[in-house]
């Protein structure tokens, strides 16, 4: 056994185990914490898979009916405890998109940068395309057998999180992917991913997309609040297919604040450093080169004299050009360099 995983056993012993997905969890998520319960049940470990939020999308909802996923919305977990032991996977502590639970989070399992430190008893972040890629490498590098649900499970959170090997791949991705081709199976992949979208989100999908603005290769949607949690990430996916759009942020007013999703079709632009830019002082942000996600929190806004969706605008505006402007000064070295 690996040291890593030895590590991580040892760590859970003698504690009720949750393992907590970030808010409105994705299928990358669900895969991900589904893969990690199945493993520590190999060594006799039940944990609780868990989430605040609702899993809002039609395709979502199916995997979890497929695959038979078993988890709990967190709120209806009421003697949850600080003895407690919570694993985050896809997410990690502290951050916006992570509800805080009564009990005490050990371990972190992640494939995003972390922008908020915290101390884990253990930590396996590690930069790749998707977290199920990290816990199908529980199995392979252990030499644990997989069974074909769990795997067809991981290898479809592996496609969705890298949008088909397209988006942020890297060594440990392509591997996972080849190792769990011959476990999954392909039938039900290529009915979960040709059916993404629920005829009932059509008309809200339509009216998002002909309110899309583009300034300068940077477009631009509002999506109205109660429209599915899955459709922004599909707005900003659509929007990034557009010739004459290079960057795509879609953002939507919700209760407790502003939730925005972003993504980069350049190398240059760097999705997670444009965000966490982009929302200094008034928000939080992060994520990857080509994905990344934001948060302006209830209160900065209701104190705050500007129009939102213009403030969002210009900011991520301005985030851009900067980093345009940086990679026109690296290519030439006698441009002066912008001040950030
Ligand atoms: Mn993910």
């Amino acid at each position: 056994m690996t040291q890593r995983l030895q590590s991580l056993i040892e760590i859970l012993d003698g504690h009720r185990i949750f393992i907590q997905t970030h808010n409105f969890p994705d299928p990358d998520a669900l895969s991900a914490a589904f893969g990690v319960q199945q493993l520590l049940e190999i060594f006799g470990i039940k944990a609780v898979i868990c989430y605040k939020g609702s899993i809002a999308k039609a395709s979502t909802q199916k995997m979890v009916e497929l695959f038979g996923i078993k988890m709990m919305n967190a709120d209806l977990i009421e003697d949850m405890c600080a003895e407690d032991y919570i694993i985050t996977v896809d997410a990690q502590a502290d951050n916006p998109n992570i509800a805080k639970l009564p009990g005490t989070v050990v371990a972190c399992i992640d494939h995003h940068p972390t922008s908020v430190p915290y101390e884990y008893k253990y930590k396996d972040v590690r930069i790749c395309g998707s977290c199920a890629s990290l816990a199908a490498d529980y199995y392979f590098s252990n030499k644990l057998s997989i069974d074909r649900n769990t795997a067809t499970a991981l290898m479809y959170g592996l496609k969705m999180d890298t949008d088909n090997l397209n988006r942020g791949m890297t060594d440990i991705d392509v591997e996972m992917f080849r190792r769990l081709f011959y476990y999954s199976d392909a039938d039900i992949l290529t009915q979960l991913m040709s059916q993404q979208m629920a005829f009932a989100d059509l008309g809200a999908f339509i009216s998002t997309l002909s309110g899309i603005k583009v300034f300068d290769g940077i477009a631009f949607a509002s999506i109205s609040s109660d429209v599915s949690d899955g459709l922004i990430a599909e707005v900003c996916d659509f929007m990034l297919e557009l010739v004459e759009v290079e960057f795509a942020v879609a953002y939507t007013v919700r209760e407790n604040g502003v939730k925005i999703s972003v993504r980069s079709g350049l190398d240059y632009l760097d999705a997670g450093t444009i965000t966490s830019n982009a929302l200094e002082e008034i928000g939080t942000g992060g994520g990857h080169g080509v994905m990344a996600g934001g948060f302006v929190p209830k209160s900065s806004i209701e104190e705050a004299e500007f129009d939102l969706e213009e403030e969002i605008q210009n900011r991520f505006i301005n985030a851009v050009y900067f980093s345009r402007m940086l990679k026109t000064a690296l290519n030439d070295p006698l441009a002066d360099l912008p001040e950030s």
